[in-house]
């Protein structure tokens, strides 16, 4: 999932370029409450660079322009800056930038490869992970780069880390139990329980706005190809659904900053695109339309948008006990 994923990905996105042809149905503008903007990261121009589609547009806009691949955005949640995945220094590192392409700053330096940066809830810190063949493991910095800790040591890959929106605690995948499912801890690394058991990878879970529930892609091989569906549960673990279909591969769901709708890539209609539903998996809405790879999106919370009052505002001590 990681490093492999990553290079499959911009495999993919090459290859999307080239063997699928443009599909017909248009992407169509919503009504004046949609959701705010996403971004995404996409091939269409040759190699892997972001974008963002603000509501209403067909075309998004290229927020990354350079021959590096540049993967895997997560907007800030104040929706200011965008943190994201370049090997434009050479390999895998942590970059963050303005929502229009500027001021880029390069958060990790070193000749690890990290991957998956997603802010906390109150945008003080990015928790992203660090691949240390074959083992991947959960880290946590200051937004700027600084004071990265680990809070991981499985020696199995721990992937896409995501904070509860009340800061308390982690969700994130892991391999360590033999194949993918999803994990909680608490944010200081402590406490590391599973959440899932089954045969199927439970990979990408992303928990809701308010805290109650968490949406994540079930992936499995079935009649000679990868499939997959996105599922919700509640935060405790119970009350376990599928939203989407199993006949296609639905993957990495993330909530829109009111928990109404899900975004999530799929190749439904023949090769990935982003699609949005609703927070119950009804009406399903392609937002891109483009022969190459596009995925791994996100919701940009408006600025002139408050934080949720669950999202705590002030500084949680939960990080100062140093590595578990
Ligand atoms: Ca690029
Ligand atoms: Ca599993
Ligand atoms: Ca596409």
């Amino acid at each position: 999932m990681g490093r492999p994923e990553a290079v499959t990905k911009a495999v993919r996105a090459l290859a999307a370029l080239l063997l699928f042809p443009a599909p017909h149905a248009a992407v169509t503008a919503g009504p004046a409450d949609d959701p705010p903007a996403i971004v995404f990261y996409s091939g269409r121009n040759g190699n892997p660079d972001i974008y963002l589609l603000r509501p209403g547009e067909k075309e998004p806009r290229r927020l990354t322009d350079h021959p590096a691949v540049d993967l895997c955005p997560a907007p800030s949640p104040d929706g200011r800056r965008i943190a994201f995945l370049s090997d434009r220094g050479g390999n895998m590192d942590i970059y963050t930038m303005d929502l229009d392409g500027g001021d880029v700053r390069r958060l990790t330096a070193g000749p690890e490869r990290e991957e998956h940066p997603q802010y906390t809830p109150d945008g003080r810190r990015i928790l992203f992970v660090r691949d240390l063949e074959p083992r991947t493991e959960i880290w946590i910095m200051d937004a700027d780069g600084g004071h990265p800790r680990r809070l991981t040591d499985s020696g199995a890959r721990d992937e896409r880390p995501f904070m509860s929106p009340d800061g308390t605690k982690l969700i994130f995948m892991s391999n360590r139990d033999g194949n993918y499912e999803i994990y909680t801890m608490a944010a200081d690394g402590s406490r590391q329980t599973r959440l899932t058991n089954t045969e199927e990878w439970e990979i990408f879970p992303a928990w809701s706005p308010d805290g109650k529930e968490i949406a994540y892609a079930c992936k499995f091989r079935a009649e000679g190809r990868m499939q997959g569906m996105i599922r919700v549960k509640s935060a405790d673990g119970s009350n376990d659904r599928a939203i989407t279909a199993v006949e296609t591969r639905d993957e990495n769901p993330m909530w829109s900053p009111d928990g109404r709708f899900i975004v999530f890539q799929s190749v439904r209609d023949g090769n990935f695109e982003i699609y949005r539903i609703n927070r119950d998996g009804g009406d399903p809405l392609r937002l891109t339309d483009h022969p190459a790879w596009d995925g791994w999106a996100a919701f940009v919370p408006e600025r002139s948008k408050k934080c949720p009052s669950n999202v705590y505002r002030t500084e949680p001590n939960v990080f100062q006990g140093g590595m578990p």
